[in-house]
């Protein structure tokens, strides 16, 4: 059995918390509980209906017009952005130097993604990386397929979740007026770009209805994000090799790393955290490399860190687990 098999073995056969227990302040010394489940129904509900208004959305595209379905992949690859570029790699992991207009460019497009504001997608992202696949880690892969998906999103979080977060270094994102802006306003700031702006384009420049202006360019195209997003999570965390590190559970995962536009080099990324590449392969498969590539370009990124392929190879030998392809 390896680790990983083991430690969901040994979180299976624990005996489930109940829900007093989570609100126990003595829950962490009974030991051999299995992490409590606290299921939050509003959040059950309307995940349930935004999958049905996409599924609904697909049965649109046939009547959109080609400029909707057009705005509709711009409207993806901008959210996506706001995510890859803006969220995880520079105020995650800041492993490259953005200037004020595209801080606020990633801020924009993070709205339009609607997956909580910066602060607590990097502040839950930098908990996932320190305290991988335990109780603390916000979608523990290990609590299986289905929780590190989206059933982390339904229930309430463990508490070892809040009590480790609290330990993080969190003064860079504090620090950071366009950050503390967006969280500041983000319900607005996700009506205006996450709904209306996708929505009111179409209708008002190419005369689109109304309707399929708000189930594809909004609903559609938000649920798949999110759930290339959440690929990520579980799929990139259970399925592929690990040539960096095989004793970790985040894997390289070819159909997460196209959906979710270069971030399922997920063994490498989990290695190498600081890399802005998330791989060794630069544009391969990355739009997002790319684009922080052109920004450089432009004068607007700088300091872009990358891993010497010294320390790669040395790592693959010493760790990996023997399946690094070179391309
Ligand atoms: C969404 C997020 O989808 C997706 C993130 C995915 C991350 C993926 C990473 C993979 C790598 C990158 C790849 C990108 C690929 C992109 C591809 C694109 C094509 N530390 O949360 P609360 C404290 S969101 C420290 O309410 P509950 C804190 O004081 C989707 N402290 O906990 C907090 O208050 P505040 C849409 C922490 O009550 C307080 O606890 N959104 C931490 O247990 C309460 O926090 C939704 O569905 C911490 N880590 O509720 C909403 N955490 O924040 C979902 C908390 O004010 N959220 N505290 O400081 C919720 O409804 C709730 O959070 C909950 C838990 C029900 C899940
Ligand atoms: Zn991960
Ligand atoms: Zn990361």
């Amino acid at each position: 059995m390896t680790e990983a098999e083991e430690l969901k073995h040994r979180s299976d056969v624990r005996p489930q918390a109940t829900t007093e227990d989570v609100f126990d302040h003595t829950y962490k010394e009974k030991e051999g509980l299995k992490p409590p489940r606290v299921i939050v129904w509003k959040n059950v509900i309307l995940m349930i209906l935004l999958h049905v208004g996409a599924v609904y959305g697909i049965f649109l595209i046939p009547s959109a017009s080609s400029l909707t379905l057009l705005w509709s992949v711009f409207c993806f690859l901008v959210s996506a952005l706001g995510i890859t570029a803006g969220a995880h790699r520079l105020w995650s992991h800041r492993s490259y130097k953005a200037s004020l207009p595209l801080r606020i460019f990633l801020c924009v497009a993070n709205s339009m993604a609607f997956q909580n504001d910066i602060f607590e997608w990097a502040r839950d992202h930098r908990v996932h990386h320190k305290y991988s696949e335990t109780d603390a880690d916000p979608h523990n892969a290990v609590r299986g397929f289905f929780f590190a998906h989206i059933g982390w999103l339904l229930v309430r979080k463990h508490p070892d979740v809040i009590e480790k977060g609290r330990n993080l270094e969190l003064k860079d994102l504090l620090a950071d007026k366009v950050v503390m802006f967006q969280r500041k306003y983000y319900k607005p700031s996700v009506l205006l770009m996450c709904f209306f702006i996708p929505m009111f384009v179409p209708w008002y420049l190419w005369g689109e209805s109304l309707w399929v202006a708000y189930f594809l360019p909004a609903l559609l195209r938000y649920t798949l994000v999110l759930n290339a997003t959440w690929l990520v999570n579980s799929a990139a965390h259970m399925w592929g090799n690990r040539p960096y590190d095989k004793s970790i559970n985040p894997r390289e995962n070819k159909f997460v790393t196209f959906s979710a536009i270069g971030e399922g080099y997920h063994n490498y990324h989990h290695t190498f955290p600081y890399d802005y590449a998330t791989s060794e392969f630069g544009c391969k498969l990355n739009i997002t490399t790319c684009f922080i590539d052109f920004m450089c370009f432009l004068g607007l990124a700088k300091d872009p860190k990358k891993v010497s392929r010294e320390l790669i190879l040395a790592r693959i030998q010493r760790t990996g687990d023997s399946n690094h392809r070179s391309g």
